[in-house]
């Protein structure tokens, strides 16, 4: 059995050429700016049109489309919480959407998935904790039989790929 990956870099998530790439949206699913912005850019009006039929996203789901001229077969578009100081629910919120696309994910029998820094633009959620939560459910979610074998942190700024790299040798330490 091959085995399974955790890794980060640093990058752009639109140029990554994995099944699913996932989107930090907002609850109307119809774009915005960040990484949303980009990821609607690099695949083309059609997937806003394809977004236009889904009738938004709740805060901590996920939904998947089509890449369109994405190099990315999929795109799976998740909301993450707006910070609010840590009391409105928030890490749980941000624990959903990894959990949720990652369930995504192996519902369409997805190997490879890469994901950003969800929450931790606009909205504003602390890089360290946010990172603390994304390796902690990618890695237990890998516990678990599913089609996926790699799962990529696509990290813009250097900050947060010295992050991902620290969290990630301190939780995984075996990657
Ligand atoms: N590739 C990878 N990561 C990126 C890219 C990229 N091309 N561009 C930005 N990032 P944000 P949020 C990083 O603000 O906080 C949108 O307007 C960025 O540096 O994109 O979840 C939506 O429509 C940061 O680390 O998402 C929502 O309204 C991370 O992606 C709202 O922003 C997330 O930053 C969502 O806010």
């Amino acid at each position: 059995m091959s085995k399974k990956q955790i890794l980060a870099l640093q990058g752009d998530i639109t140029k990554q050429a994995v099944e699913a790439i996932v989107n930090a949206a907002n609850n109307t699913l119809l774009g915005g700016g960040g990484v949303d912005g980009a990821i609607h850019r690099a695949a083309g009006p059609q997937l806003l049109e394809e977004c236009r039929r889904l009738n938004g996203c709740e805060t901590g789901e996920a939904k998947i489309t089509s890449g369109y001229r994405l190099p990315a077969r999929w795109v799976i578009h998740t909301v993450g919480p707006v910070w609010q100081g840590g009391n409105e629910g928030e890490e749980e919120l941000l624990a959903s959407c990894y959990r949720k696309s990652l369930a995504l994910a192996a519902e369409n029998q997805i190997v490879s998935i890469a994901f950003p820094a969800i929450s931790t633009g606009v909205y504003r959620f602390p890089l360290e904790k946010a990172t603390k939560i994304a390796v902690r459910e990618v890695n237990n979610f890998l516990k678990k039989p599913s089609s996926i074998e790699q799962i990529i942190f696509v990290c813009f700024s250097q900050r947060a790929f010295d992050c991902y790299q620290e969290v990630i040798q301190e939780l995984v330490p075996e990657s």
